[in-house]
């Protein structure tokens, strides 16, 4: 009876018209048709609703259980399906299968998070980006469970919960929600000193990533590749955007979450769906004991970096995203990442961190998808062939058949059995020796050279933004001690990045805190972790957000949108209505947007595009002049219309045009502008001191 089709029902066409269609039989979770989904059962027509209302009561109760507990911490997060394909076998390396063969593809999962917030806050918050991977190889599962920066804030698991609820709400009122810049987040990490490498990376653009397509993923640990004959050679692993790595810079995060909270995951479902797949390569660092133990820090501390520079970086593979999400519950809020997923071939180190990992994120499915059998939905489960004698618990969507379910047994003929020898999931031979002891070894104790390394190597813009940010967050910290606290370290890291916070914040400049070793100098800089050193000059999956009026010459815009579609980037035609506009030849020109609900913050550059009378209007609507300034004052590119000139008075910038700024008046300019976008900001523009290129 339930698949039966319905004769007809009466639904509503396109065009307002009710019309028949054919349609399934609406049923209850059992199965059950149901006969009136408007109404619940009553005693008379205006009388009391009956308990016996089972179908009501069916469809409510599967309501009122849709949520599940969110994830503790990345619960604010977006997946797509992909694949990886090795470009680079590392056969003898490695036996990892999805490694053994040029061309090999392998199915990927991956899903982006921010750390701090809940599931329903912002995506430009000032945060780590998670960047999880799940392999489904073909002999199991493994989950790269990364973040977009190289290094973490804690060396020991055992801090992790006092790091989460220290960054998280206060538990008393509540708030704040998905942000770092508050008292206990910062009374926290200044009596951690461990975590100043971290928070640099933290304060730089890096947390303000423009989209998940143009960041970079990292392992952060230590790994270890498995060879046939049971050698160990260390992994770091690299995700690196093929369009480069691009950020926002802070006064546009914070308009563009009011903008667009969900900015991050339309960019994703955007560039997915209109067939721009982003991409990454897979790149790994590989070295031996003898490196390790020649590196001035220890390989197990995660808050340091091995430099690309000391052990380069080899691509292997790439990752590409091709298919959103058919249903945003199942997939991505269902997928349950575990660090200690690994295949053969991949092995752990004794980072104290990686360890505790290992116990928690199995720990932590059982609460948040309620048992033990979460392996078995489609988006975790393995897609090669799984043997085992593990049964029942909660939803257990298997039906085993036969009489054995334990081994060894005499009876189940070709049943599964261990698989020993090279292929097989294999430790690594490590001698292991030693007191049991809770104790943070010597090697852990440099806290502050690779913060200072960090720092150096940075452009002067990108210390120009770094400084900036701990400003910010520090000024919002009430209690003055912690500010204090936090100058101090920095102190250790950079005198004048301590005293320009220290100017910031309007206090004096104390004495650097104690360091626990002295702090080196030696540490050559690493151009590799600045991103405007390594900024990709390409414009192409970039926007440009063309502001339009009646009376718009058609021919640049037109010349903008090919010169644009050259470069592999877009226009997005914004306008007063979203009805459109009329151009010079009378006809009409759509809009994408409506200008009040698409500030220039949404977009890589600007172009403003009107007519005399069209200019006067702009003048008088603060949408507008905030349109103009904002991409100005975010160093974005601006094309200028030759008849802006009421518009830019009107915001005072009239003077302030510079050599980011194009004259829009002919098909040559559009494509100069095009052109200069591959730059993708024009920082000398806001640069502290004026032009400031980036210092070697
Ligand atoms: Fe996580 N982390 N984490 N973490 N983590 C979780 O697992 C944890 C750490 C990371 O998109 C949780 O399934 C501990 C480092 C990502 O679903 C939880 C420690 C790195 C994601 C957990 C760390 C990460 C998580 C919450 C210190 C970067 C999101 C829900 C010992 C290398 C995965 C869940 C997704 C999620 C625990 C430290 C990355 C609670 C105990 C370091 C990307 O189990």
């Amino acid at each position: 009876m339930a698949d039966e089709q319905i004769e007809a029902v009466t639904a509503v066409g396109q065009g307002g018209e009710p019309h028949q269609v054919a349609a399934e039989a609406l049923t209850t979770s059992q199965g059950a048709p149901v006969p009136d989904n408007q109404n619940s059962l009553r005693a008379g027509e205006r009388g009391p609703t009956l308990l016996e209302d089972f179908v009501l009561r069916d469809k409510i109760f599967r309501f009122d259980h849709e949520r599940i507990p969110e994830r503790v911490v990345h619960a604010r997060g977006y997946g797509a399906h992909g694949v990886f394909e090795c470009t680079r076998s590392l056969t003898g390396v490695t036996v990892a299968d999805l490694f053994g063969a040029v061309g090999r593809r392998t199915e990927v999962f991956v899903r982006f998070s921010t750390v701090a917030g809940r599931a329903g806050s912002f995506d430009l918050a000032r945060d780590v980006r998670g960047f999880a991977v799940k392999f489904y190889t073909r002999e199991g599962n493994w989950d790269l469970v990364g973040n977009n920066i190289p290094v973490f804030f804690i060396q020991d698991a055992m801090k992790f919960p006092d790091l989460v609820h220290a960054v998280k709400e206060d538990p008393d009122r509540g708030f704040p929600q998905a942000q770092s810049a508050h008292d206990t987040y910062w009374d926290f990490v200044s009596c951690l000193p461990e975590s100043t490498h971290m928070t640099l990376w933290q304060m730089s653009d890096r947390a303000i990533p423009r989209s998940f397509r143009f960041m970079e993923g990292f392992g952060v640990h230590t790994f270890r590749f498995l060879a046939e004959d049971g050698a160990s050679t260390y992994v770091k692993f690299h995700w690196k955007p093929v369009l480069g790595c691009q950020s926002v810079v802070w006064d546009e995060a914070v308009k563009i979450n009011g903008a667009d909270p969900d900015f991050h995951r339309r960019d994703l479902w955007n560039a997915i769906s209109s067939g721009e797949y982003p991409q990454w390569d897979l790149a790994v660092q590989l070295f031996d004991q003898a490196t390790a133990d020649a590196l001035p820090f220890d390989v197990l501390d995660p808050t340091k970096i091995v430099p690309e520079e000391t052990v380069p970086l080899q691509v292997v593979g790439r990752l590409t995203l091709d298919r959103t999400v058919d249903n945003d519950f199942a997939e991505t809020e269902q997928v349950a990442f575990c660090t200690q997923n690994i295949v053969p071939g991949i092995g752990f180190t004794d980072d104290p961190l990686l360890q505790g990992r290992n116990f928690s994120y199995l720990d932590t499915q059982l609460s948040r998808l309620g048992g033990p059998n979460f392996t078995q939905l489609p988006v975790n489960s393995a897609r090669c062939p799984m043997a085992f004698f593990h049964q029942d618990g909660h939803m257990q969507h298997d039906v085993p058949s036969g009489q054995i379910n334990y081994e060894p047994n005499s009876s189940d003929h070709g049943g599964p059995r261990e698989r020993t020898g090279a292929k097989a999931l294999t430790t690594f031979a490590e001698p292991v020796t030693g007191t049991k002891t809770r104790l943070r070894p010597d090697s852990f104790a440099d806290h502050y050279s690779q913060a200072k390394m960090f720092w150096d190597s940075q452009t002067a813009v990108e210390q120009d933004h770094i400084v900036a940010a701990y400003v910010f967050e520090l000024s919002k910290v009430g209690e003055p001690a912690i500010r204090t606290r936090m100058v101090s370290n920095l102190m250790n890291v950079d005198d004048g990045l301590a005293s320009r916070v220290a100017a910031g914040l309007g206090m004096p400049l104390p004495a650097p805190s104690p360091a626990a070793v002295p702090v080196r100098t030696d540490i050559p800089r690493s151009p590799a972790v600045s991103m405007m050193r390594n900024a990709p000059r390409t414009f192409a999956g970039r926007t440009v957000g063309a502001l339009v009026t009646d009376g718009v010459e058609r021919s640049l815009v037109d010349a903008l949108r090919s010169h644009a579609a050259d470069a592999g980037a877009s226009v997005v035609i914004v306008a007063p209505r979203v009805g459109g506009v009329v151009a010079d030849d009378g006809g009409s020109l759509g809009a994408d947007a409506q200008l009040a609900g698409a500030p220039s913050v949404l977009f890589d550059a600007a172009a403003i595009l009107t007519s005399a009378a069209g200019a006067e209007e702009l003048a008088a609507d603060p949408a507008a002049r905030d349109f103009i300034t904002d991409a100005f004052h975010h160093s974005k590119f601006v094309a200028i219309g030759e008849h802006c000139g009421p518009l830019l008075r009107r915001t005072g910038l009239v003077d302030s045009v510079d050599d980011g700024c194009f004259p829009l008046d002919s098909e040559r300019v559009a494509a100069d502008f095009i052109e200069a976008c591959a730059d993708l900001r024009y920082w000398p523009r806001t640069a502290i001191g004026g032009h400031n290129p980036p210092k070697e």
